[in-house]
């Protein structure tokens, strides 16, 4: 290979091919998105983002702030002609791309690995694409940051379409707190009679969007802490969704996995299912979506199993992006 000599440990670098930027979305072929689309037959669809000023409350005094809209220079209920009577408005948006419903891209989250095998270890993302190299920034964010490979436009380009696979971790636990390890979630996935195929979007409910709906402006970091997580700290759990061939994850809470900057002793990340998705596996994140009225749905009507098309914005350079998807049952 000429961009690594070595590989992390639980990897699949090169196996998609020495230049792919796709990993496992690759997985969703034709013949997979002809299945996606079998699913259709009912004809309902189900908006699968928050309005993007939420979470609300004390999230919003984070580093990822709320949009904030301004007219253009065209302004509003401008009226362009004396002379007829059309107006117009127009606006744009300082706009934080993963301050809400979001997909992570494989340049949001990379690792400090030795992938030249020199003894001299280099920041590094998903098949070996490099910092200052491929994806441009610095941490002081002095330099204007570029993914040039890897980011949030090469995944627009796939359309992001396939078979939703939802899983009702909600249902199941409730509204507490609770790791879900291998043995728990597939324990639940045999009893709500859910099974996922290579290429399939994987998409956990939990109801934490549903609780940030809920209660506004009055979120607090508590608020945040309710509802499941998937356990990261689980091996088994990360060599399932390895084995799973699952093409993306998504939830319905703030990162899929926990979030604390204290690395759980002996971890040597505090993101472990980010590294093993991201960076190890070239698995997309999706995060804060909003599942709640299609969770409902399936539910009552004994399925799992519907259309998603959730394309992000096609922003040159980005790592990451607000996505408003789209489950069709
Ligand atoms: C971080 O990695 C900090 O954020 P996210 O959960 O959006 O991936």
């Amino acid at each position: 290979m000429t961009r690594w000599a070595r590989r992390p440990e639980g990897s699949n670098w090169g196996e998609f091919g020495e230049d792919d930027q796709l990993g496992r979305l690759n997985l969703i072929t034709a013949e997979r998105r002809l299945a996606a689309v079998s699913e259709v037959r009912e004809g309902i669809a189900f908006p699968l983002s928050l309005p993007l000023d939420f979470p609300k409350g004390e999230y919003a005094a984070g580093p990822r702030k709320q949009p904030v809209l301004a007219s253009t220079a065209l302004g509003h209920n401008h009226r362009f002609l004396p002379s007829v009577p059309d107006v117009v408005s127009d606006d744009y948006v300082v706009l934080h791309l993963q301050y809400s419903t979001q997909w992570d891209s494989f340049a949001h989250h990379g690792a400090v690995f030795d992938l030249d095998g020199a003894g001299e270890p280099a920041v590094c993302y998903y098949n070996g694409y490099r910092a200052d190299v491929d994806v441009i920034g610095d941490p002081q964010g002095s330099i204007p940051p570029h993914a040039d490979a890897l980011g949030i436009e090469t995944m627009a380009q796939t359309g992001m379409q396939g078979r939703g696979v939802l899983v009702d971790l909600q249902r199941a636990v409730g509204r507490d707190r609770v790791a879900v390890g291998h043995d728990q979630l597939t324990e639940i996935m045999a009893a709500q009679d859910v099974t996922v195929e290579p290429g399939d979007i994987l998409c956990l409910h939990t109801g934490l969007t549903e609780v940030m709906l809920e209660v506004g402006d009055e979120l607090t970091h508590e608020t945040l802490d309710q509802c499941a997580v998937l356990d990261s700290q689980d091996d088994r759990l990360l060599q399932w969704i390895t084995d799973s061939g699952v093409s993306a994850i998504v939830a319905d809470n703030l990162a899929v996995e926990p979030f604390s900057l204290d690395p759980a002793p002996g971890a040597n990340s505090v993101l472990p299912l980010h590294t093993h998705c991201l960076f190890k596996q070239g698995i997309p994140l999706g995060e804060m979506w909003y599942l709640a009225d299609l969770a409902r749905w399936l539910r009552a009507h004994g399925r799992s199993r519907f259309l998603l098309t959730a394309p992000p914005l096609r922003l040159p350079g980005a790592v990451g992006s607000p996505v408003s998807g789209v489950a069709t049952v």
